[in-house]
């Protein structure tokens, strides 16, 4: 036996194996189940009791010996199968990153915005969790409002004299700007706002919407209305018209409702316009004098125009989208198709 054990850990010594199929061909010959290491533990038990601590021993190390001399000839065949292996071709172009594009209520935003600047007008943005004060109070909304209640916005804290809540238009950077800035104002308030709304194809609880506020000595309706004509005619084409629907806010009075020339049909009559001729656009009029008094501006020897219109419908008349729910899924299909629109 003990030759039998000498003998096998030589042939280990001399054991050579290039390939992964010829290491696992040696570890069946030495310690697979028949294998010559496995055969020798048999013929262990037959050893007599005077030898079998010596034999044992001698016996373990070359067990032990056989699994590390397989492992390392496993090692290294596994590394040179990965160093035999084709190598990466890094002068390969990489893959394509498909570009991203501005999102439909985004280039509008910023082309109603774009229009207004040419005008003159300044940008402001504000908070969007913003307190009863800027959002009703200062607007001449009355204490027993609809919109103050909790059906209609999303309040962050109650229960005390000016509650925290989300901003339901950005009338409130407004009066932000009236509080702090000198006159004349002339502004433009873009931004998200939140009503307490179900979703549908008409209403989402999320929105976007620009403001816009123009205070001066001696501006009238006329001003007002000369200001939504040239707006409408640098957002729908040249030929557009307006016409003025009376209407009414708490925070301006007269107030009017702004429809345009049905770009689609011209008059004709279409399913976007609903066959009248025309869409509706805004809401506008004169600053109440009371708005103006709250932010400390003499009414008496001021007046203005202020005017208010939804980001995502001015998009739907634009690009003809039926469904305002399109614009919140980021619906990879829906946002590509705007991924030409050059008007960025
Ligand atoms: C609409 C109508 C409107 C205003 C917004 C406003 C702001 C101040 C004072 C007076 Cl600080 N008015 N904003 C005025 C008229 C209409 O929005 O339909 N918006 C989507």
């Amino acid at each position: 036996m003990k030759e039998a054990i000498d003998l096998i850990f030589k042939e280990l010594a001399d054991l050579k194996a290039a390939s992964q199929k010829e290491v696992e061909e040696a570890r069946i010959r030495f310690l697979g189940k028949k294998g010559e290491v496995t055969a020798l533990m048999e013929q262990f038990r037959t050893v007599a009791p005077e030898l079998k601590r010596e034999y044992g021993q001698r016996l373990n190390e070359l067990k032990k010996a056989a699994a590390a001399k397989i492992e390392e000839l496993k090692e290294a065949a596994e590394e040179a199968a990965v160093a035999a292996a084709p190598k990466e071709d890094l002068s390969m172009p990489g893959d394509a990153m498909p570009l991203g594009s501005r999102h439909p209520v985004s280039i509008v935003r910023q082309q109603i915005v774009d229009i207004f600047r040419k005008f003159g007008y300044d940008v402001a943005e504000g908070p969007e969790i913003e307190d009863d004060y800027h959002v009703f109070e200062a607007l001449n909304f009355p204490p027993n409002h609809p919109a103050r209640e909790m059906q209609d916005t999303f309040f962050v804290s109650t229960g005390h004299v000016n509650p925290l809540l989300l901003r339901t238009h950005t009338s409130s950077v407004q009066v932000r700007t009236m509080e702090s800035q000198g006159l004349p104002i002339r502004v433009v308030c873009p931004g998200r706002v939140f009503r307490n709304e179900a979703i549908s194809a008409r209403a989402h609880c999320i929105f976007h919407q620009v403001e816009g506020l123009y205070i001066d000595k001696d501006v009238t309706f006329a001003d007002l209305k000369q200001a939504i004509l040239l707006f409408a005619r640098e957002m729908f084409g040249p030929d557009t018209e307006i016409r003025m629907r009376p209407s009414y806010f708490p925070f301006t009075e007269p107030s009017a409702e702004v429809d345009v020339s049905c770009n689609i049909c011209h008059g004709k009559g279409c399913n976007i316009c609903k066959g009248t001729g025309w869409l509706e656009i805004m809401g506008c009029g004169m600053v109440d004098p009371n708005v103006l008094k709250a932010s400390g501006i003499d009414p008496e020897k001021y007046s203005g125009f202020a005017f208010g219109m939804g980001v995502e419908r001015i998009a739907m008349l634009k690009w003809q989208v039926n469904d305002l729910r399109h614009y919140f899924e980021n619906d990879m299909r829906f946002l590509q198709e705007f991924a030409t629109a050059t008007e960025v």
